[in-house]
């Protein structure tokens, strides 16, 4: 069966209109093989229009359903997805060129976010507070905010969407998805496996979940139109500076979760096997297209020599590959412009002074349309060029240090503030790494890599990766409104402050 096949049997089987991706003028490859998988319609910006009003009058119902029964649908959607695991994986792989592990894995994100923001739907929960005037109450009630917009990259087409709907959804709000134009059949699938979960439910406003297609033009309406509350984007930190002061301008909300320049730290106590593994996925895993992955490492003089070469070897050795038809750990890069990108940052650093391990394309991996790579181990003399930067491809950048303080201090100096992570069996190192003149990253771990977040914690980070928190923790927040009410139940009106005003 051709990859073009297979798409078609999966999208039939999830109940996707054959209409939606059989004609239209955006195209859609898989980077398994670089061939065209689909045609798809977009949407003009009057269009994005239409379906935000859709979106505006399914709010002022969904807004009043009681939020445990609101749950209910995202629990629903949960079962949804379980069913449709396998299917719904593989889309994932051959759209954005996953194995079958990670294709999975990431499904398996949607349905931890179902389950919980299930339990969350009966926890969204205003605090009591204490009040200076006698016979009054005080405390602050978490309203539905508005129509949600969500705009994704291909990296993880399908997880960052729950994230913010399950999300959304338990709080009131109805979406809006502007996918990458890179993934719209993952974005077409989940589509169809929320409305399967709709239809269960029963009855549920039309126009509580939509996906819009296309390019910029399809994503500036969303971001200018004063209907949608808020928009959370997920994608370079050239599109959030667009994004971000566009959607202030008229007083919107917004969660950008854009670049990062992840590093590790690895000490002399650290546990060199454990450390070997936990960098190989956080810098090899998703081909380094995660907005996770590990760019930088800093390696302690006195291991470097213990370590490094080990993990040149692992480079060397990892299997690259079709995602599809082998077991190999390392898919291809997403596209030619991603291949590009990280020829010339790898040229870049070696101009730099350093010395680059792997980084070739592997040609045997795939047709000449697909773009597979050794992933590139880089010895860097110092933190410059390149290694600023965010190059969305498997590149680790490998610096020696003989200081903690001034190897953190190193570590924070770049734009983005994502992930990081220690490795240190001290206790004293790890928790001065975690401390408030330690990593500046939303996401700081010991002994784990960068990647591979779990969903009940707040993910993003601070700088240029945008400030947002989207997933677990108080995240749901963000999706609503927050009122301070205070209730005089006596018959007297002492004013705050002590203020006289008798009349
Ligand atoms: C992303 O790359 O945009 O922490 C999200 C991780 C995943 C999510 C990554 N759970 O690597």
């Amino acid at each position: 069966m051709t990859i073009t096949d297979d798409c078609t049997r999966i999208l039939s089987k999830l109940g996707v209109d054959a209409a939606l991706y059989t004609n239209g003028t955006l195209h859609s490859f898989s980077p398994v093989t670089g061939e065209r998988v689909a045609e798809l319609p977009q949407h003009s910006a009057a269009e994005v229009q239409a379906a935000v009003a859709r979106a505006a009058d399914a709010f002022r119902i969904w807004r009043d359903v009681p939020a445990p029964r609101r749950g209910e649908l995202v629990r629903l959607l949960g079962e949804e997805l379980r069913a449709a695991k396998d299917d719904l994986g593989r889309l994932v792989s051959i759209e954005a060129g996953k194995s079958p592990s990670e294709g999975a894995g990431e499904v398996q994100e949607m349905i931890d976010i179902c389950d919980f923001a299930t339990g969350l739907s009966r926890q969204l929960y205003g605090l009591t507070i204490a009040t200076e005037r006698p016979g009054h109450r005080m405390m602050e009630t978490w309203h539905p905010l508005g129509v949600v917009g969500v705009i994704s990259a291909f990296n993880f087409p399908v997880a960052v969407w729950s994230w913010n709907t399950a999300l959304a959804l338990v709080c009131g709000n109805p979406v809006v998805w502007k996918p990458s134009e890179k993934t719209p059949l993952t974005a077409l699938a989940s589509q169809a496996i929320l409305d399967r979960a709709l239809a269960r439910f029963g009855d549920a406003p039309e126009g509580l979940s939509q996906v819009v297609i296309g390019g910029r033009e399809t994503g500036e309406a969303l971001v200018d139109d004063p209907r949608v509350a808020l928009v959370s984007a997920t994608g370079s930190t050239r599109m959030g500076r667009q994004v971000g002061p566009r959607v202030a301008a008229r007083f919107g909300r917004t969660i950008l979760e854009l670049g990062g320049n992840n590093a590790g730290i690895v000490c002399p106590s650290a546990d060199l096997d454990m450390a070997l593994r936990a960098i190989a996925f956080g810098a090899m895993g998703t081909a380094g297209q995660r907005c996770t992955t590990m760019r930088r490492l800093f390696v302690h003089d006195s291991i470097y020599d213990a370590l490094v070469p080990r993990l040149i070897k692992a480079y060397a050795s990892v299997s690259v590959g079709n995602p599809l038809t082998t077991q190999a750990l390392v898919g291809p890069l997403v596209d030619r412009d991603a291949f590009e990108a990280m020829q010339a940052a790898l040229e870049q650093a070696q101009a730099a002074g350093g010395t680059v391990h792997g980084g070739e394309r592997v040609t045997d991996a795939g047709p000449g349309a697909a773009f597979y790579v050794r992933p590139a181990l880089v010895e860097m003399p110092s933190q410059t060029g390149p290694v600023l930067e965010e190059t969305f491809a498997p590149i680790l950048y490998v610096m020696r240090y003989a200081d903690l303080p001034a190897a953190i201090q190193e570590h924070n100096a770049v734009a983005a503030g994502l992930s990081s992570s220690i490795f240190t069996t001290d206790l004293r190192e790890a928790e001065l790494f975690l401390s408030a003149s330690g990593s500046d990253c939303g996401i700081a771990n010991v002994n784990i890599g960068t990647s591979g977040a779990e969903i009940g914690g707040a993910f993003g980070g601070e700088k240029e990766t945008g400030g947002g928190r989207e997933s677990g923790s108080d995240a749901w927040k963000a999706y609503m409104r927050r009122a301070t009410n205070t209730i005089n139940y006596s018959r007297a009106l002492p004013l705050a402050q002590g203020v006289v005003f008798d009349i």
